[in-house]
């Protein structure tokens, strides 16, 4: 090959850093979404270069359990337990404890499978015994086979709350528990706010705040996951968003509206509700300063220019995560997009 085609290849390919062995990766998740990508990103990165903070604002208790949704959704889908046609629970799941409580007349609007109830009764006990919720979660994704990191944002209690609007059939409620909203009234009541109780008074786990001083972390990655009730929670901890935006890292966010929807769940219905226009350029806006990059949808190229004009970059790829290929390609586009952010002497 003569000189002027080799100097053209070397122009073409564009140089794509790779992590260094000890550069890592923090991932911060909410429910399904978010799990789906963690599952690419740990297919991708090994235990020692990657680790995923999960939002504990949606726990809460019921018939005397502490339930810990974000967290349970993670165990599974990283153990290939999860149930993927709900997106959360386990798979194979019976439902007799459920049977007996309606038998019972208790309250069975939220569905506790009899697989699942394990997890919930070992977590009480372990925190009546005085364990905080990082160490439950580590010694269950230990038993689960998962060597990757599972980080609680805080072993203090953030509950979400909803605040919603009057409408003619529903009188004011000031303020809403998070799974009463999502499970109890399926998502039906006018959001008007949201409220994280206890968040003030809180502190990001001791793991997770290690990462963000840790000078290792070459990026953040911020899960499709929804914008107000699974990573607000987690960025309105205390220190928390300071030090993102402090930290030499990159953090990318990756867009949970597509086509002016959501893949799952309402963040498409609350950001309607919030007059705040359902596509990603809001998202970004959303987050704000903290971002160094942003990813969309192929569906969404249109909103590129307005997002890149801001100044922040863009990376427009398929982001559908139909099955575990798309996830790990996903994952590593991602990983490659932020390393492409850092200057070249980082
Ligand atoms: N979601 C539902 O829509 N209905 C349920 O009955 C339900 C039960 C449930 C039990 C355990 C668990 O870990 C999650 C469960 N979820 C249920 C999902 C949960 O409400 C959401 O995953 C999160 O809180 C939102 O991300």
């Amino acid at each position: 090959m003569n000189k002027i085609n080799t100097r053209a290849k070397a122009k073409t390919k564009t140089k794509m850093k790779k992590l260094r062995p000890n550069q890592k990766i923090l991932a911060l998740s909410g429910g399904v979404g978010g799990a789906k990508l963690a599952l690419g990103l740990t297919q991708v990165l090994p235990p020692e270069q990657l680790s995923i903070v999960i939002n504990s604002a949606d726990d809460f208790e019921h018939l005397g359990l502490h339930i810990s949704p974000d967290i349970d959704t993670h165990l599974y889908a990283l153990s290939n337990r999860d149930n993927q046609q709900l997106g959360w629970g386990r798979r194979d799941e019976t439902w007799s404890f459920m049977d007996s409580i309606g038998e019972l007349n208790d309250e069975d609007w939220f569905q506790l499978g009899d697989r699942d109830l394990a997890l919930h009764i070992l977590r009480t006990q372990r925190l009546k015994q005085g364990q905080n919720l990082s160490g439950i979660t580590h010694s269950f994704a230990e038993s689960f086979g998962i060597k990757h990191a599972l980080i609680p944002m805080s072993d203090d209690p953030v509950r979400t709350m909803i605040k919603t609007g009057s409408t003619e059939d529903q009188p004011k409620h000031e303020y809403m528990p998070f799974q009463r909203y999502f499970v109890q009234h399926q998502c039906q009541p006018v959001v008007t706010g949201f409220h994280f109780e206890g968040v003030e008074t809180a502190t990001a786990s001791k793991q997770f705040m290690a990462h963000l001083a840790d000078p290792a972390l070459a990026a953040v990655i911020i899960c499709p996951s929804n914008p107000y009730v699974s990573i607000d929670p987690i960025l309105a901890l205390p220190d928390v968003r300071i030090a993102l935006i402090e930290s030499p890292a990159k953090v990318i966010a990756i867009s949970p509206i597509v086509g002016g929807a959501a893949i799952k769940g309402p963040a498409a219905k609350m950001m309607k509700e919030l007059n705040v226009p359902v596509n990603p350029a809001a998202v970004a806006a959303h987050y704000g300063e903290l971002l160094d990059g942003f990813v969309i949808d192929q569906l969404d190229s249109t909103h590129e220019k307005q997002i890149s004009s801001t100044g922040l970059p863009v990376l427009v790829t398929d982001t559908m995560m139909i099955d575990i290929d798309i996830k790990q390609l996903l994952a590593q586009k991602i990983i490659d997009f932020a390393l492409s952010l850092t200057s070249s002497n980082d």
